[in-house]
């Protein structure tokens, strides 16, 4: 089972009267070298992202504006975790499924990826992903 605590990252972010200002190097503050950046935002209420994992791609959710709930599996035990602090990144590995349910009205999810949009790299069947990490005959 996944340790979350272990998956948190602590984004460099500088405060000062105007805001906050939170950024992002690849290498960095993420273990991979940023090759892509997507969002998703203008979810409606009681949507579900994501329902698959990945082969070879890592990437590091970030809630830059409200918040939502991430569900991740390793085909051994789910854990669930409330990103809502844009100071914060969640990493996700290879051959995690994850589930993006409960968004906030508003909110807003940044993905810094490793690799390029790949559609051969999903699984997107929850059987042949048990069976990938060996939690089934
Ligand atoms: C993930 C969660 C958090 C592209 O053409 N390029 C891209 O970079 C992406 C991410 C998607 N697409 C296309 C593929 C589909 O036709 O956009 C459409 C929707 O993608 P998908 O159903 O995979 O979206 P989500 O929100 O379920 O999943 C996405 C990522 O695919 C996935 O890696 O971890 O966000």
């Amino acid at each position: 089972v996944i340790d979350v605590s272990k998956r948190l990252l602590d984004l460099p972010t500088i405060t000062d009267p105007r805001g906050h200002l939170t950024f992002v190097e690849g290498l960095r503050h993420v273990p991979f070298d940023i090759k892509r950046v997507y969002y998703l935002h203008h979810v409606p209420a009681g949507a579900e992202r994501g329902g698959h994992a990945h082969h070879a791609l890592h990437q590091v959710l970030i809630a830059v504006s409200g918040g939502f709930t991430v569900v991740l599996d390793d085909g051994h035990g789910q854990v669930r975790h409330r990103l809502d602090d844009a100071r914060k990144g969640l990493l996700i590995k290879t051959m995690e499924w994850r589930e993006l349910v409960d968004f906030t009205p508003g909110g807003v999810c940044l993905v810094l990826a490793s690799r390029p949009y790949e559609e051969s790299d999903y699984i997107r069947d929850y059987d042949t992903f048990l069976r990938a990490v060996g939690a089934k005959a």
